[in-house]
């Protein structure tokens, strides 16, 4: 059984979005394509308090992609986004929405970000998707989504170490950084990710 992952799918991470992912929007048409050749859809959403310490505007002098080390963890700072029950936290109206069975929310813990939809980036708290897909017997994951260099790779990496398959989607991703794409890349492959549509 393969389940389609889409991550991150919201306004902010799309044109005129707060945290714009470059071409976000140009994954939209095949991200509703793909969804109906699946038996299982399920969705990320990044859903941040307002002030949620991976924002720049919560640490002082700081600006947005600056790099500290939050509570002992690497931490990129961001603009305020995905703001719970915000419109930039909402789906893309473009988004085909009706397939989608469940809905995993993640940043919500104000001291610690989470990219991956798994688990938070201390690997300490579970959103319970593992188990999840588990329960509906998915033993294949494919991903898309945004941001490839971001949540999409993070979350691949954990259905990986969580023991699925894992496909990443190319064409329906697309990366913050190129550069930190491609190494993000090589990692995801050496691990054993496959790639489809590039
Ligand atoms: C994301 C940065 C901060 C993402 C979320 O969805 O890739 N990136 N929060
Ligand atoms: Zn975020």
């Amino acid at each position: 059984m393969r389940a389609l992952l889409l991550i991150d799918i919201q306004n902010d991470f799309l044109p005129g979005g707060s945290l714009a992912v470059p071409g976000g929007e140009e994954i939209l048409p095949l991200v509703n394509t793909l969804q109906p050749q699946y038996e299982l859809v399920v969705a990320t959403q990044d859903w941040h308090p307002a002030q949620h310490q991976s924002f720049a505007s919560q640490h002082q002098g700081s600006q947005p992609f600056e790099q500290i080390d939050l509570h002992g963890l690497p931490q990129t700072l961001w603009p305020d986004h995905c703001v719970q029950a915000t419109p930039g936290a909402e789906f893309s109206a473009d988004l085909d929405q009706h397939r989608i069975e469940a809905i995993f929310r993640k940043g919500t813990t104000p001291e610690i970000d989470s990219y991956s939809g798994f688990f938070d980036n201390g690997h300490r708290k579970s959103t319970g998707l593992a188990d999840y897909l588990r329960g509906r017997g998915v033993r294949e994951v494919h991903l898309c989504g945004l941001a490839a260099d971001f949540c999409v790779n993070f979350s691949a990496l954990d259905a990986l170490k969580e023991g699925f398959d894992v496909v990443f989607l190319e064409d329906a991703t697309r990366a913050i950084s190129a550069e930190g794409y491609a190494q993000a890349r090589q990692e995801l492959q050496r691990r054993g990710a496959q790639f489809a549509g590039r």
